[in-house]
């Protein structure tokens, strides 16, 4: 009998890999969305048919409940959460209600369902925010959580709030605290995407210049596909556990400038078309994040597949195709090179 998961965030850049991963395993699929006045399920339009969407918000109790009750999942994967970390100083009150208390709100009706004998495994996304500015590195499972921003606070709640319900109800809540994961779906405000796609810009003349704010970060990003399965691995196993989710190999801001100039073939890219803004600073950053996953690739055999390069050239490669949307083929720029991973 093909299992059921219920997704929230189901148009988010993971939410979307996770639907097709999941599909592709034989799930019966249903995706919590937003209510929007233009509908803009951009990420899941292909999965049209094959996934059943329900219009729910994770401020919303009733409809949370009502869609567990309906849906009955056996796996519950919560995704849904205002992610990025930048707006939460300008938004932290709605960032605690949808990124904090929203995950309750899920684990509350995923509580209800198991006092009534139908209890999901769910997992929660967890983040590297919660370290915050640490001077330990790599960070694990045991590094001290102390986040630095609206966001890695909010996720601290949910995160301790999962440890709560798992100890206090002995439900099955599993979190993957999730270091940065990009592809070529990713919201093109966070740093990688804003990147690929002014550098695709910059390659067809559509753009001169790159305004970036702290290039000193590092961050360790890996590639949002690999992380899905880390997701369902962690339901998969007999008792729940939280496992860091990274690649071990960190990278600053610039580095990625350059790996998406590189990608192009623009030389010394960083020097001549990044500026810096000061608006694109954070009140307080984090200046190295770096995971050990040891955990997770001994415990759910789980290992990142795709390398940095070969991501940073899928991004570019994919923005420089959406921006010459409507340019004829033979009139098309092009990435030269083949990528490293295919040949
Ligand atoms: P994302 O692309 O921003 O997707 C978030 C999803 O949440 C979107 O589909 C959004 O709906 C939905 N959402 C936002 N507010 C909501 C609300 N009030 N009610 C219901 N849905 C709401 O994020 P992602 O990159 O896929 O990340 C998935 C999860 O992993 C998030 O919880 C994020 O915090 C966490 N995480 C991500 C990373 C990363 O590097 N990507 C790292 C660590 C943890 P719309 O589609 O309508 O906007
Ligand atoms: O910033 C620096 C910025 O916004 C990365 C979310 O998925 O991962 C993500 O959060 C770094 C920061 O992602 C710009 O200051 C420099 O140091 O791409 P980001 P994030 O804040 O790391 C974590 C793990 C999550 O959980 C979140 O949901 O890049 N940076 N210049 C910039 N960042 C942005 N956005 N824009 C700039 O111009």
């Amino acid at each position: 009998m093909s299992k059921t998961a219920l997704i929230s965030g189901c148009n988010g850049q993971d939410g979307s890999y996770l639907a097709e991963f999941l599909l592709e395993k034989g799930y019966v699929v249903h995706g919590l969305v937003r209510r929007n006045s233009t509908p803009n399920h951009q990420r899941i339009e292909h999965l049209k048919g094959r996934l059943h969407l329900h219009e729910s918000d994770l401020t919303d109790q009733g409809s949370l409940t009502r869609i567990m009750f309906e849906v009955q999942p056996d796996e519950v994967y919560n995704l849904a959460a205002q992610s990025f970390v930048g707006i939460s100083w300008d938004q932290p009150i709605s960032t605690s209600d949808v990124t904090g208390l929203g995950a309750v709100r899920v684990f509350e009706a995923a509580r209800q369902l198991q006092v009534r004998g139908a209890g999901p495994r769910v997992y929660q996304a967890s983040t590297s925010e919660l370290f915050g500015d640490t001077l330990v590195t790599p960070q694990n499972e045991e590094t001290p959580l102390k986040p630095h921003s609206p966001y890695g606070a909010a996720k601290l709640y949910a995160h301790e709030m999962a440890g709560i319900y798992r100890k206090s109800h002995g439900m099955f809540i599993a979190c993957g605290i999730l270091f940065n994961h990009e592809s070529e779906r990713r919201g093109k405000e966070f740093v990688t995407r804003k990147i690929t796609r002014t550098v695709a810009e910059i390659l067809v003349g559509r753009a001169d210049k790159l305004m970036l704010g702290n290039v000193a970060a590092a961050r360790d990003w890996g590639y949002a596909p690999d992380y899905v399965e880390a997701m369902w691995l962690t339901l998969q196993q007999e008792q729940p556990d939280d496992f860091v989710i990274g690649t071990g190999v960190s990278h600053t801001v610039k580095d990625f400038v350059e790996a998406a100039f590189d990608a192009v073939g623009i030389i010394d890219g960083f020097d001549r078309y990044v500026g810096i803004d000061e608006k694109f600073f954070r009140p307080v950053d984090i200046s190295v994040l770096l995971a050990d996953a040891t955990k997770a690739r001994d415990a759910l055999d789980w290992e990142p597949k795709t390398p940095f390069k070969t991501m940073v050239r899928r991004m570019v490669a994919s923005d420089l195709d959406e921006i010459q949307v409507g340019v004829p083929d033979s009139e098309r720029v092009k990435l030269n090179d083949p990528d490293p991973q295919r040949v």
